[in-house]
């Protein structure tokens, strides 16, 4: 009996040692594809949401992201691609902080055979062949819809005149110009609007609260009647200044693009009037298109998400009214 034992333990003893040692190592799996990322900065919580997409969709992907984070610097961004190139990514993925100057590391990455997807923000170029696609929302429409709120809200409100201050993201950008051009085209000819002051806040809150001092300092509460401002974080710089100087936001119509939560429960409490939606979740979309360029397919030039409104007009204890 206990030569069986010893027996059946030796032979356990072999198992283990010459049964584990049969299974190598496993080793770490190489990403077959890597995405080099160019994010632009870390400006806003639309930009913080953006990044989480961009890397989430990549992992569940199987895709390797090398992500460099700009600071909102473009000369970091040049250098980014540029580093991508010497690396021979797969594929390069960017967000431009401004639309002007890329031409010529574009085509430097175009000569070394690596496709580009431009995301979030698109570039001025002669050459439209330097990029593969671009995957980002439609800004102008984005304006437009602001315009046309107010337009209604002017109507629903019977108003004869208002004085609006824009407060303006990022100079020369693409959220930037065509979030201005929609809203300036939507209200064209409608003599109810004078556009009194539109200033730079950069996207920033802390410049969208310094924005809102300034513009009070010019105007006061009562030479203002409309705020637009291209984004959430500025807006919510607004909100904390017109609350410290102990006025009230219902003394104007605030409209904001965006969504995030902060922004959308301020419309729930009625500080905002109006969210123009702006989706930051572009992750699943820019790894479809990479894995379709993996595949030899073409691609769309161009792909805008689905967007929608909210403002006081409708429902707001509907579930769909959320923010990001
Ligand atoms: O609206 C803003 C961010 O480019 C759409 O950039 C993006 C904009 C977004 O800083 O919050």
């Amino acid at each position: 009996m206990r030569r069986k034992i010893c027996l059946l333990l030796s032979l356990l003893l072999c198992l283990l040692l010459f049964g584990c040692a049969k299974e190598p190592a496993p080793e770490a799996k190489q990403p077959s594809v890597v995405v080099g990322f160019s994010q632009l900065g870390a400006e806003s919580s639309w930009r913080i949401a953006n990044t989480e997409s961009m890397e989430k969709a990549a992992k569940e992907a199987g895709f390797g992201l090398m992500m460099e984070n700009a600071n909102q610097k473009q000369e970091k961004q040049i250098d980014a691609i540029r580093s991508f190139i010497a690396y021979q990514v797969d594929v390069i993925v960017f967000s431009p902080i401004v639309e002007n100057g890329w031409d010529n590391v574009l085509n430097e990455a175009k000569k070394a055979g690596i496709p580009v997807i431009l995301m979030d923000r698109m570039i001025e170029t002669p050459d439209e062949s330097l990029y593969a696609s671009y995957v980002g929302a439609d800004f102008y429409a984005e304006g437009k819809k602001a315009g046309e709120y107010l337009i209604r809200k002017a109507d629903a409100l019977g108003v004869d005149h208002l004085n609006i201050a824009e407060i303006c993201g990022t100079k020369d950008s693409t959220p930037m110009r065509d979030r201005k051009a929609g809203f300036m085209d939507a209200i064209a000819g409608d003599s109810r609007f004078t556009v009194i002051a539109s200033v730079d806040g950069d996207f920033l809150r802390s410049k969208g609260e310094e924005c809102m001092r300034d513009l009070l300092d010019k105007y006061g509460t009562n030479g203002i009647d409309v705020i637009y401002s291209h984004n959430d974080a500025m807006t919510l710089g607004v909100l904390d200044v017109i609350e410290k100087s102990g006025g009230s936001a219902s003394d104007f119509i605030i409209i904001t693009v965006d969504g995030e939560k902060d922004a959308v429960n301020a419309l729930k409490e009625g500080k905002i009037n109006c969210v123009v939606q702006c989706t930051p979740h572009l992750g699943p979309s820019v790894m479809e298109l990479v894995a379709d360029l993996e595949n030899g397919k073409d691609l769309p030039k161009v792909f805008h998400p689905e967007e929608g409104v909210f403002s006081d007009f409708d429902n707001l204890e509907d579930p769909v009214v959320e923010g990001f």
